[in-house]
This record gives structure tokens, sequence and C-alpha cells, in this order.
């Protein structure tokens, strides 16, 4: 009997998983893919819905308006569909959402994907039979209000991690007067226009949405860390100061002594892993680092590597080192990759934990993420693309990022995929107000 493949979320990790079949050009396995969203694309399927959808299921998406890519396009290429065969036209190297998603859609339209996807289909259990040797997969079509129950040889959990919030509490916050909300909630920016706005948090969250909100005409801002400041150099109407101590009223009180009154505090402190749906003997257990335990090449499940999981990583890279594990994974699935023994596999976690234990700083981060990409490529026909190139060019994005945090997305990199060397966007980001695809490719054009 064929074997029969889960794939669980019908983001870029799930997408990479099912193109990696369809590129595979040999008798794949059935596949599946649930999806709990009314469309495909993930966090890049933006929505306007906070809280609750209409169906009573947590909103996914924790993506913005306006937000455009945090790194260069380059760095996240797919190596069998360039930017260039999307656009048919070279585009600036920092597009807004709407280009990204488009482009990710693109690929997933060129292999024909809608035919495996259950959309609004979410997944409620999963659990393994050592009797059956299979996965119970027990899942609810949302529109018809209707449970059922499948059987499935592996289960790829493609649900991402930058959905469930992680929501500290800071003494006095119940009285605090103004709006509090989490990033995932964060939609409109212009809500914040002429306040003073505290960010509590110092990673991509906290730098994105802060600018953002200076952007769009918050009269100031305010980032506050607990760990290490971002220490870029902030425009004027924002500052960096260490974490809050206490609210009282509007007054905010932080570690060194200052105070400040403010309108609004969105905290940009990261998210959980979360798998509900899976039984605790399979469920993976970590914070937001390079490399999770427990998960043989980042991916398999140490007790079960049927069970595989995508994208469960801090991300430098994105698009790409997702292709690559799904290529990988898609050979394990078809038996042209033989797992190791569990010792092996063991000591091979082990000795990938204790390099990413021993970094110091992000450009050895953005090396350990490339030498893992090209650790999973070489084994697979994933197509050549120039690591050697994006590791320059994510180098480069963090000292740009250094000079000027308002600038860094003016610059233009090379493709690794087509060596095309991108425009640059005629407007500067600070200036550029509309995200549109239609007027980012505009800008490309001129
Ligand atoms: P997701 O995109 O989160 O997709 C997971 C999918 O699984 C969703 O569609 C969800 O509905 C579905 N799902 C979840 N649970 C279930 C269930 N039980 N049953 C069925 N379906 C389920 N990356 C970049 O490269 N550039 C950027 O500029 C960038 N900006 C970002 C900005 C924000 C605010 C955030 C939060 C992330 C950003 N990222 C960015 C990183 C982002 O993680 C990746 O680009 C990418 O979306 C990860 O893909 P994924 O498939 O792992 O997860
Ligand atoms: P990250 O990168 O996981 O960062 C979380 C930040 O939140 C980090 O600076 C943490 O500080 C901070 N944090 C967490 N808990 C607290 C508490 N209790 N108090 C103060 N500060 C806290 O998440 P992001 O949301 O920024 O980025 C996730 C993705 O979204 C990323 O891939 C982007 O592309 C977009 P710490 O350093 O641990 O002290």
């Amino acid at each position: 009997m064929s074997q029969r493949v889960a794939i669980i979320g019908a983001g870029p990790c799930g997408l990479s998983q099912l193109v990696a079949f369809s590129s595979a050009g040999d008798s794949v396995p059935e596949q599946v893919c649930f999806e709990k969203q009314d469309d495909w694309g993930g966090l890049w399927n933006y929505t306007w819905r906070t809280g609750i959808d209409e169906h009573g299921e947590p909103v996914h998406g924790s993506m913005y308006r306006y937000l455009w890519s945090n790194g260069p396009k380059e760095c996240l290429e797919f190596a069998d569909y360039s930017f260039d065969e999307h656009f048919g036209q070279p585009i600036p190297s920092f597009p807004p959402r709407e280009p990204l998603a488009d482009y990710i859609f693109g690929r997933a339209k060129k292999h024909d994907l809608r035919g495996v996807m259950q959309l609004q289909h979410v997944v409620r259990d999963v659990s393994w039979s050592d009797s059956a040797n299979k996965f119970s997969v027990t899942v609810d079509d949302l529109a018809k209000e209707r449970r059922r129950t499948e059987d499935f040889d592996y289960v790829v959990v493609a649900t991402g991690h930058f959905s469930i919030p992680n929501v500290p509490y800071f003494k006095g916050m119940e009285r605090f007067p103004g709006r509090v909300l989490h990033g995932h909630d964060f939609r409109e920016a212009r809500e914040f226009s002429g306040q003073n706005v505290l960010i509590v948090g110092a990673s991509y969250s906290a730098e994105d949405i802060g600018l953002q909100i200076h952007k769009y005409g918050a009269k100031s801002v305010t980032l506050c860390w607990r760990t290490q400041p971002m220490d870029f150099k902030w425009p004027e109407g924002m500052d960096e100061r260490q974490l809050l101590t206490e609210i009282k009223g509007s007054t905010i009180h932080f570690k060194d002594g200052s105070a400040k009154d403010f309108d609004a505090i969105v905290l940009c402190t990261g998210y959980k892993h979360n798998f509900p749906f899976l039984a605790d003997d399979l469920k993976l257990k970590t914070h937001n680092r390079l490399y999770p335990p427990k998960l043989y090449k980042s991916m398999f499940w140490h007790n079960n590597p049927r069970l595989i999981y995508l994208g469960m990583q801090d991300q430098f890279y994105t698009f790409s080192m997702f292709d690559a594990q799904a290529w990988y994974a898609r050979d394990v699935m078809l038996g042209r990759i033989k797992l190791p023994s569990k010792d092996e596999m063991a000591a091979d976690i082990d000795a990938w934990v204790a390099r990413e234990e021993k970094l110091e700083d992000p450009y050895q981060q953005i090396d350990f993420q490339a030498d893992y990409i090209r650790d999973l490529v070489k084994d697979t026909d994933y197509p050549k693309f120039d690591i050697d190139l994006t590791v320059a060019a994510f180098k480069e994005w963090e000292h740009d990022k250094m000079d000027s945090i308002v600038g860094y997305r003016n610059k233009a990199f090379k493709s690794p995929v087509t060596g095309t060397m991108a425009p640059t966007h005629h407007t500067q980001w600070l200036e550029a107000m509309d995200d549109s695809m239609a007027a980012f490719l505009e800008a490309g054009r001129a």
C-alpha cells in the first residue's frame, strides 16, 4: 500500500515540502496538507483579524501592514524559482510583504499544489501507534464542522513558531490607562500617531515595530531591553533604555532610574513554540534558538524520526533553508537517504547544539546557519545556489543596520541564483509609505 504523509500547515515550510515532492520526479507518497486558515501562505497571508477568528480559533497571523522584508530578499531566494522568473524583471532587495507573498504563491501555483490542500482544516491531535506502525491524525473541518481521523506513515509539522505570543507581566500593568498589546496583535502603525509608545524587547519585532510606529507618526518611541540593548543609531524621536521596573498610572519607571509618561505599550517579547495537537511524547519543547535540541538535522524527532519538524529554529535564512530541509526530509521519506542509528543521531544533535552554544555574535550565527544549510543540500538534488554570497550579504546587512537602522533597506544585493544585481528602490524606505505591490513594482522600474 502506498505511504501517506500529513503536512500540517501551508505556510512557507509546508509549501516547501510539497514543492520538494512535486520536484521528486519519482513515485511519491500520497500527501495531504492540512491548513487551518482559508488560504495558503502562513504568516505571509495577511489578516486584519486579531485574537479569535471567525471559527473561534486563535488567529495565526502576526504580520502587520507596511511590513517590509527585514533581510535582503537574495538571502531567502528559492534556488529553483528565482525572483527574476517570478517578476520578469529585477526588483529591489527589500520588498514589502505583498510581493514576497506573491513570490511564494507563484511557486505554489507553478507546482499546482491546490489538489493536496485541505484548507480550513485544523489538526487537533497527532499520536503514534506502535501496533499499527502509523500516526493517527485527527482533524476538524472548520467549514463543515466535522471531525475525522486518518492514518499516516509520516507527519511533517510545519505550523511555524511565531504565532503564540510570549506575554510577560510587569507590575502595575493592570492600571495602565492606555492600550497594552503584544506584537502578535499589532496591525496598523497609524493607530499610534501622535502618541508616546513604549516597546518592550530588543530583537527583530521590537526593532521593526518600533521603527514603523516612528515612521507613521508617533510622537516618541522608547524601546527597553532585558539582556542587552540593540544599540542602533536610533533616529530623533526614538531612544533605548534598560527594562521597565514598574508602571504607575501612565508613568513608567526603568531600571536606569529614569521615568516617562506613555500612551501605549507594545510587548515585542517573542513567541512560544506551541503544539497543542501533539501527544506529549512527540512534542518539541524549546525556546527560540538556532538548533533546537532533540531534532536530528534540526528536523527528525529523536524518539520517532517519522515525525518531522520544519522551520523550528531561529531564522536568519528562511525560504531557502526551509527548502533545504524539505528536500532532505523528502529524500528520507522516499528512502533515498537512510537515517543513521539512534546513537549516531544523538551524537550529531549534541555536536550541533554544543557548537551553537559557543556562538558569540550574529556573524558566527550566520556562518552556523549557512553551514547547516550546506550540510543538508550536499546530500540532495536541491539546485545549487551561491551560499557564500548569501553569507557575505547577511554580514554586510548586519553592518548596514549598525550604520543606519532607517537606511539599511535602501541597499541592493546580488542574486545567489541568477547573479542579477538588484536595482535600488527609488524611494528611500523611510519615505515609502505605500507598501502595495503595484507601488513597489512601479518603483522598481524607475
Ligand atoms: P508560518 O508562516 O507561521 O505558517 C504556519 C502555518 O501553519 C500557518 O498557515 C498556520 O495557519 C498553520 N497551522 C498552525 N497550526 C495549525 C494546525 N493545528 N492545523 C492546521 N494548520 C495549522 N521571514 C523573512 O524571511 N523575512 C521577513 O521579513 C520576515 N518577517 C517576519 C515578520 C514577522 C512579524 C514574523 C512573525 C515573522 C517574520 N519572518 C520573516 C519569519 C517567518 O517565520 C517566515 O518567513 C515564515 O513565515 C515561516 O514559515 P512557516 O511555514 O514555518 O510558518
Ligand atoms: P525574538 O527574536 O525571540 O526576541 C524576543 C525578545 O523579547 C528578546 O529581545 C527578549 O529579550 C525579549 N523578551 C522576552 N521575554 C521578555 C521579558 N519577560 N522581559 C523583557 N524582554 C523580554 O522574537 P521577535 O518577536 O523579536 O522576532 C521573531 C520573529 O519575528 C523574527 O524572525 C522576525 O523576523 C520577526 P532577551 O534578549 O531574551 O532578554
